[in-house]
């Protein structure tokens, strides 16, 4: 082996998981099996599409989802894996998926004291250019009494147990979040079937100049958008220009931002004053994996992303997120137009 030291006291995820359990005397290993369960689709969802084009999984499945996306054959293996993983691992009661307009209710689980939120493949506009996309998840913990409906998923950002997502890019990664915990990074090494721990703890950096927006928006923004943009291109007398950079998945785009720093954004604009992007399985999850790295997440209106508060399990939000100092700029700016 010459030189080079070989690891041989690796953290799988599996071993990672059974060590956070041990931290927590009064856990009961319902949420560790949970994660394995996670663990699983998330393994079979990337297995599906390192193959796609081989096994002729490209394309349009022929339906359409709740908000009228067109479904990729894809779109709808994803939810079907992670549908079944959820189910069969008995934990969990309530099940809200992107690709599902109702909630899912395991009524064969009653005693199932959790509730997850999916986006099982998000991004999917990418699978056919062989481009990274991801699947986004967030976990509710029920409280006592709970009636086991999708009100109990109607619940600000800040009341999830945990969060987070894979990317299935050159290999699949998966960051993962707990409440009240730091961020974690898994490889998936596709020889051991296992997801090692590549990425411990964490941080974003407090700044760094790159921007990542859909710039073929800018016709419909607000003023302060723009404002906050165009000060990203024209610095000014000896300013450095941002760099831009938007792969169009936000699981992508929203990994580099959590490696490099920068600023990712999905306003509300004048064609979609709602935004675009879900409370529920895209903006919260990704703001408590921003928040627990040192990083911030903003709606359109500049509240805190993990305090609002969806009245329907679709509803969708403007976000700005990203290192502290970027995401302070966008709050700086929008504060100028009261
Ligand atoms: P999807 O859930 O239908 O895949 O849409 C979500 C995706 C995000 O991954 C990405 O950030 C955004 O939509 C890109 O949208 P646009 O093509 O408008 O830039
Ligand atoms: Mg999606």
């Amino acid at each position: 082996v010459g030189s080079e030291r070989i690891n041989t006291d690796i953290v799988t995820l599996t071993r990672f998981l059974t060590e956070e359990q041990a931290k927590h005397k009064e856990a009961t290993g319902d949420f560790t099996l949970l994660c394995h369960a996670l663990q699983f689709a998330f393994k079979s969802i990337s297995y599906y599409i390192r193959r796609a084009t081989l096994i002729n999984l490209t394309g349009l499945a022929g339906s359409s989802n709740t908000t009228g996306d067109d479904q990729k054959k894809l779109d709808v293996i994803g939810n079907d894996l992670f549908i079944s993983a959820m189910r069969s691992c008995a934990r969990v009661r309530v099940l809200v998926s992107e690709e599902e307009e109702e909630a899912i209710i395991f009524d064969e689980h009653p005693n199932a004291r959790y509730a997850v939120a999916c986006d099982p493949i998000d991004g999917s506009s990418n699978l056919d250019a062989g481009v990274s996309v991801g699947t986004i998840f967030a976990i509710y913990k029920l409280p006592e009494g709970a009636k086991g409906t999708k009100e109990d998923l109607l619940k600000p950002g800040i009341d999830m147990v945990a969060s987070g997502f894979t990317m299935y890019g050159a290999s699949a990664q998966l960051v993962i979040t707990m409440k009240g915990g730091g961020v974690n990074g898994f490889t998936l090494d596709n020889s051991f079937g296992e997801f090692i721990l590549t990425h411990p703890n964490m941080r974003i950096p407090k700044k760094r100049a790159i921007y990542s927006v859909n710039e073929g928006n800018s016709l419909y923004w607000e003023e302060p958008v723009k404002e906050y943009i165009n000060g990203l291109k024209y610095p000014g007398e000896g300013g450095k220009p941002y760099s831009a950079r938007y792969i169009g998945s936000m699981v992508a785009d929203a990994y580099r931002t959590l490696l490099y720093g920068g600023i990712f954004a999905y306003p509300a604009d004048k064609k979609s004053p709602k935004g675009k992007l879900r409370i529920l399985y895209e903006c919260a999850p990704m703001a408590m994996v921003f928040e627990n790295a040192g990083g911030l997440a903003v709606d359109s209106r500049m509240r805190r992303m993990l305090e609002v508060v969806p009245e329907h399990i679709h509803d969708r939000s403007g976000i700005f997120l990203g290192s502290e100092k970027e995401v302070e700029k966008v709050i700086d700016t929008h504060k100028k137009y009261g």
